[in-house]
């Protein structure tokens, strides 16, 4: 019998391969769909215009918002609804990990389709760079690259696969990444393929 994976270091972003076993990965993958139904997956536009590649809504009290007014965090859906609360099993995942007594406010969820990527970028958009991000990787496998704290840093990057876990902490908290494309087809998890990622943060 192997263990679950150890745990990587790249340029500072601490990886947990296998970290959500596949009976847990589905249990989330429901949850998901319940936050969807409450508070439907958008494609926003990011401040200069260019509509974005990832299907987006959140969960808890702030929602990770963009339009042409700017990227910010936001109490509301678009629609005007309330964000649904993140699920019991987010919260034990980011407990578990961090070791933080503090609970994340927001749970950002991303849709990737076969095609999506996401530019390299820095998560600021938060109050306190203190607290950490942990992201949450479910469905098929991306390509993550991540650098420095400049975007023109040197990056590397790694494939990260359903129930792999990512935390952006300590002098990575701010460093920049991105998703450069999918390998579709590689996991059963999501009926309709694709790639789900989350992010939990302490944004207020
Ligand atoms: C993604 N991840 O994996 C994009 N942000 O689809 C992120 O943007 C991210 O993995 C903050 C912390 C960890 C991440
Ligand atoms: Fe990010």
């Amino acid at each position: 019998m192997s263990g679950p994976a150890p745990e990587i270091a790249l340029l500072g972003v601490r990886i947990l391969p296998e970290c959500v076993p596949p009976s847990e990965q589905a249990a989330l993958v429901a949850d998901l769909r319940a936050v969807a139904r409450a508070a439907p997956f958008v494609q926003p536009v990011t401040p200069g215009g260019r509509r974005m590649r990832v299907r987006m809504t959140s969960a808890g009290r702030f929602g990770w918002v963009t339009d042409t007014r700017g990227y910010r965090y936001e109490p509301q859906h678009p629609a005007g609804t309330p964000w649904p609360p993140i699920p019991p099993r987010l919260l034990r995942l980011w407990a578990e990990v961090t070791g933080l007594a503090r609970e994340p406010d927001c749970c950002l969820v991303n849709y990737y389709d076969a095609s999506a990527r996401m530019g390299l970028h820095q998560d600021r958009d938060e109050a306190d760079f203190g607290w950490p991000v942990v992201s949450l990787s479910l469905g098929d496998d991306a390509l993550f690259r991540v650098g420095g704290t400049r975007r023109s840093d040197p990056t590397r990057s790694v494939w990260l696969r359903s129930g792999d876990v990512a935390v952006l902490a300590g002098a990575a908290r701010l460093a920049f990444h991105g998703i450069d494309r999918l390998r579709p087809g590689s996991s059963s998890l999501l009926p309709q393929g694709g790639r789900i990622n989350v992010t939990l943060r302490v944004a207020g």
